[in-house]
């Protein structure tokens, strides 16, 4: 095994030197107790860490559901990410549907290809939100561990208006939910019942993690799916839901499988929250919804 190790050496490169007594950042936190880093702009070196993912030749998958009417956002979601995503790197966009004539032809950059998953639709909107975890769990098994290293799994309601490059990827990532960063652990709406399998005490917990932003490797993105998607069936046959559905049971999961990396609110905001002044950039923003007109089949 040793012997068929493939070295990763990178070549001369010319770039400021990191200032120990001066941190990047001194307005929000950049690493957690566990030494994870929080990844905010100005806290790392793109081009130390294309240079690396480079020589690695990393493949990432990056999974989006769009079931029913959400087809509607697919065009905005993969023209945008044509632009900010992963660009100069290998991509498979793996598109899961009911309607796959909905599915419009968009042309890609060289090393990225569109996968049209076909897949049920549930009937509630919880359900078809929750079911994504199993369907990814699925999938990874199947097909995403013979083709691409990690996943990065989002909502589809969004769209790119910055880069996110491979400076999110890590073992297993969560991401900061826009409404609570700020929040003290009273503030965050984890599920609160004990007789839930996403039940977190007021005492415990270290973030409120979105849940339309998780990733990893395929075999971490594996045990996280299969985490969440056996706690929800577990819950469905003891009549519960949690409060916020698969975000609920994901908060459940990193609280007790920390992240080892954490995307900042750069990588997941809503304007509706405006423009605070640690946001130095808004990189992944959710599109804005009529819930009536787009919920209602
Ligand atoms: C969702 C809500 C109501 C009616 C329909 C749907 C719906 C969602 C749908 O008809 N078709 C569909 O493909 N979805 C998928 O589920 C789609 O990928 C969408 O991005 C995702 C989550 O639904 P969304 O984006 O409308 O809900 P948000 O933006 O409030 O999502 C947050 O909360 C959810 C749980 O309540 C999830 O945790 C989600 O990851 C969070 O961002
Ligand atoms: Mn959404």
């Amino acid at each position: 095994r040793l012997d068929q190790l493939t070295e990763v050496k990178l070549e001369r490169m010319l770039y400021p030197k990191p200032e120990t007594l001066k941190p990047p950042r001194t307005d929000v936190l950049t690493i957690t107790p566990w030494l994870a880093p929080i990844v905010w702009n100005g806290t790392y070196n793109i081009d130390v860490l294309n240079a690396q993912f480079h020589k690695r030749g990393v493949r990432v998958g990056l999974t989006i559901f769009a079931i029913k009417k959400y087809t509607v956002f697919v065009q905005t979601f993969v023209e945008t990410a044509e632009k900010f995503f992963m660009v100069g790197h290998k991509v498979n966009y793996y598109v899961f549907t009911d309607r796959p004539n909905d599915i419009p032809n968009i042309t890609l950059a060289e090393g990225r290809q569109l996968v049209v998953l076909i897949v049920p639709s549930y009937q509630r909107w919880q359900e078809v939100s929750m079911r994504r975890m199993e369907m990814i769990r699925d999938f990874s098994s199947q097909r995403f561990i013979n083709e691409v290293d990690y996943l990065v799994c989002v909502d589809v309601d969004m769209r790119f208006s910055d880069e996110v490059g491979v400076e999110i990827l890590s073992d297993v990532f969560g991401t900061l939910h826009p409404g609570f960063y700020g929040a003290g652990r009273q503030g965050f709406t984890y599920e609160r019942r004990p007789e839930s399998q996403a039940f977190i005490p007021g005492d415990e917990g270290d973030f409120y993690y979105a849940g339309g932003y998780f990733g990893g490797t395929i075999e971490e993105v594996y045990k996280l799916t299969n985490f969440c998607h056996n706690a929800m069936r577990t819950d469905r046959e003891n009549k519960l839901e949690a409060v916020w559905h698969d975000e609920s049971y994901l908060n459940k999961y990193f609280l007790y499988h920390k992240p080892t990396k954490i995307l900042s609110v750069e990588y997941l905001w809503d304007n509706g929250f405006g423009v605070p002044d640690i946001l130095k950039r808004r990189r992944f923003v959710a599109v804005p919804k009529n819930h009536n007109a787009i919920r209602n089949k």
